[in-house]
């Protein structure tokens, strides 16, 4: 395996993200899922109530394009949201949530995929 798998493939051995330090907070993570890796998951923690914004592009790999999928649970691993496609052919999720723990997954749809996620956390303006 060419990358090496920093997200786990289940809730209990997700990535911890943390909680956001600042009032908008970007994460960009660079990953691979496919054959060998049906899942990456990841754990953020909102302290307040945020609007979550995830995007996610599936890169070639090995000069072939697969496809990611993407969806965010709650912490009992309940899907709250599916990503749906964009005008750019990303998939894209975007929420308002109140406070507490979530995932993010990652998970092949066809062939092995290089992926970047981008997380854009901000503090709605309410809970300040
Ligand atoms: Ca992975
Ligand atoms: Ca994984």
């Amino acid at each position: 395996m060419a990358f090496r798998d920093l997200a786990g493939n289940t809730l209990k051995t997700a990535l911890d993200l943390g909680s956001p330090q600042t009032a908008r907070d970007r994460n960009v993570i660079n990953a691979f899922v496919g054959q060998d890796d049906s899942n990456d998951f990841y754990r953020i923690r909102l302290r307040s109530a945020s609007n979550v914004a995830l995007t996610l592009r599936s890169l070639p790999f090995q000069n072939l394009l697969g496809n990611a999928d993407i969806q965010l649970l709650n912490r009992q691993g309940r899907v709250l949201a599916d990503g749906q496609l964009n005008a750019q052919g990303r998939d894209r999720i975007q929420t308002n949530l109140p406070s507490g723990t979530y995932f993010i997954r990652v998970f092949p749809q066809q062939g092995n995929i290089r992926y970047r996620l981008i997380s854009v956390i901000a503090r709605s303006p309410a809970s300040n």
